[in-house]
């Protein structure tokens, strides 16, 4: 006993601790760096597999009734009107975009006791949005829009996926129709409204409802949708037209979106 102490220095002693040491953190530092690369290889994986055909490859037709998405729907499914379509029930179908990407089109109906459920439903398949709004309607059902399109977007989950975003003012080919850019700023106007509505219901209540729900745009400015830093918000004029005996349905732009965007 005495003569193996009596060989170790305490500089070897020392170097045999440390040594220890080392040994007895390696394991840990190796689960590190395995724990860490298994996350990475899940993350690419993951990103690669979202990107193919399992993953999100839907088109979202949202509005209110009235709107027009079940006939654009038919009209992108099969080029005729939509009399055999429903809109209590959703309404869904490969379509190929001009630049033959296959798409999986969703019509949502757009009554307020359904469209929440079909939302949820869909939201996680979601690679785009395309919001209706019947733009001869506007005027009347402003605040409406404005309220289902501002909790489409601030919903955490949608928030989350952040699809590419289309607001389409159909119904071009009715002569007192809204325009594009004036839709545009007048739902800005009503969105920071029904910004200012949330924010003052939120600070009246406890915080457990406020996650999921994201704030939309700058807290000091009123509502922009160039605000918006996650979505690319597009605004198209179109006409779906159904009774089509001279004038053809002038859905250019959702098309080109379509191709180009997703
Ligand atoms: N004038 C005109 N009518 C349209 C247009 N798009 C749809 N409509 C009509 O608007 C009504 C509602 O359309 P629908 O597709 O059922 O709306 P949804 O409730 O959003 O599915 C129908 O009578 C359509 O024929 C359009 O671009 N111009
Ligand atoms: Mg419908």
């Amino acid at each position: 006993m005495a003569a193996t102490r009596e060989k170790i220095s305490p500089f070897e002693l020392s170097m045999r601790m440390l040594k220890d040491e080392l040994f007895k953190k390696d394991p840990v530092m190796l689960g590190v760096i395995v724990a860490v690369a298994v996350v990475l290889i899940t993350i690419v994986i993951y990103k690669l597999l979202s990107r193919g055909r399992g993953g999100r490859n839907s088109v979202l037709l949202v509005g209110l009734s009235g709107a027009g998405k079940t006939l654009l729907f038919s009209r992108l499914m099969y080029n005729k009107d939509a009399v055999t379509f429903t809109s209590t029930k959703e309404n869904a179908g490969s379509h190929m975009t001009l630049s033959k990407k296959v798409v999986n089109l969703v019509d949502i109906p757009g009554n307020i006791r359904q469209r929440q459920q079909y939302l949820d439903q869909y939201i996680t398949q979601a690679r785009g949005l395309v919001f209706v709004i019947d733009s001869a309607a506007f005027q009347k059902e402003v605040k409406e829009v404005a309220e289902y399109l501002y909790n489409i977007l601030s919903n955490a989950t949608f928030y989350k996926m952040s699809p590419k975003l289309l607001i389409m003012c159909n119904k071009q080919d009715i002569t007192l129709s809204k325009s594009a850019q004036v839709i545009k700023t007048q739902l800005e106007k009503e969105m920071n409204t029904v910004r200012k509505t949330k924010a003052a219901a939120l600070g009246s209540t406890d915080d457990s409802s406020s996650s999921s729900e994201i704030f939309l745009g700058k807290k000091d400015k009123p509502f922009e949708f160039s605000h918006l830093s996650k979505f690319k918000v597009e605004f198209v004029e179109c006409s779906t037209k159904p009774e089509a005996d001279e004038d053809e349905p002038e859905i250019g732009p959702l098309q080109e979106w379509l191709a180009s965007r997703l």
